[in-house]
């Protein structure tokens, strides 16, 4: 499978990617405030892609629970230095984390090649933003907004029912404009689920490859880790590369991560095994 991303050609037969996380944020759940400075967040960044990140997805703009949207002017503010010095920098393929059609714009204007949206085009402007650019386009699943999404999740099938909203938002982009072979798809961990929810999702997540486009995954030291194993936000790192691997084994193409350097490790390893398992199904079979 590829994945287009203006003029970036991810093959992802084998390989499953490592997103690095930038956030020029003061208040993100793990790291708000760290890389609010621009020439803090650009060293953050040159620093994941020396690990071996493939992609930086850099946000202005916290979807914690119970955060409150930023005005695009802000996000602006806050995203287009760093944009412009990694582009000028070359390396690794730039991503914007904003559900605003007009960063987006901005943002892929400068040389940003996808564009990673919680909202799974809730900007209505957005299709034809990332469709005329021809950019990659990460379709996430959230139930309800940020301010309120953990207000009791509740679903019947949880799997069931992300699924089938995610092959309606797919076929929603394609109508409105955006290349099917642009598009990604995440399940939203942590995006109006319980502890639960999320488990089963990543539990389940080969039934999310079905839908024929590459899935993204973020547990990266989410919240639903430290509930299984009752730590901080700080201690979360060997259970978020449990989760890497899991998630990569069972088909995920594109993990976001906060933790580059070991993720990638994580990565490379449960690539290995699926590919054995492959390979003795194929035989065997
Ligand atoms: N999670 C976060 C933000 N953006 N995008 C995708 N596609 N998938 C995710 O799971 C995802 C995401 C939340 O993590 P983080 O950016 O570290 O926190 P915050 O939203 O507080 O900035």
């Amino acid at each position: 499978m590829r994945w287009r991303c203006r003029d970036r050609f991810f093959d992802l037969a084998e390989r499953t990617l490592v997103m690095g996380v930038v956030n020029v944020t003061p208040d993100s759940f793990s790291d708000g405030g760290r890389f609010l400075d621009p020439s803090a967040a650009i060293e953050h960044a040159r620093r994941l892609a020396r690990e071996g990140a493939d992609i930086l997805d850099l946000g202005a703009e916290s979807t914690r629970p119970g955060s409150q949207p930023v005005p695009a002017a802000e996000q602006l503010r806050r995203l287009m230095p760093v944009v412009e010095a990694l582009v000028a920098g070359g390396g690794a393929a730039l991503s914007i984390d904003t559900s605003s059609a007009t960063v987006a714009e901005h943002a892929l204007t400068a040389g940003a090649v996808i564009v990673n949206d919680v909202t799974a085009l809730g900007d209505p402007a957005m299709a034809a933003v990332a469709g005329g650019a021809g950019a990659g386009l990460v379709l996430m699943h959230m139930r309800g907004m940020p301010a309120t999404m953990q207000e009791e999740p509740a679903y019947a099938d949880v799997t069931a029912e992300v699924r089938a909203w995610l092959a309606e938002r797919v076929e929603g982009a394609r109508r409105a404009g955006v290349a099917e072979d642009c598009i990604a798809v995440d399940p939203g961990i942590g995006f109006g689920k319980t502890a639960r929810h999320n488990l089963e999702l990543l539990s389940r997540l080969e039934e999310l490859t079905l839908l024929g486009r590459p899935v993204v995954v973020g547990a990266s030291r989410k919240s639903f880790i430290g509930r299984v194993l009752d730590l901080p936000v700080e201690s979360r790192l060997e259970g978020s590369l449990a989760a890497a691997a899991v998630a990569t084994f069972l088909g995920a193409r594109i993990v976001r991560t906060h933790d580059v350097a070991e993720t990638v490790r994580a990565v490379r390893l449960a690539e290995a095994i699926r590919s054995a398992r492959r390979a003795a199904n194929a035989e065997g079979g």
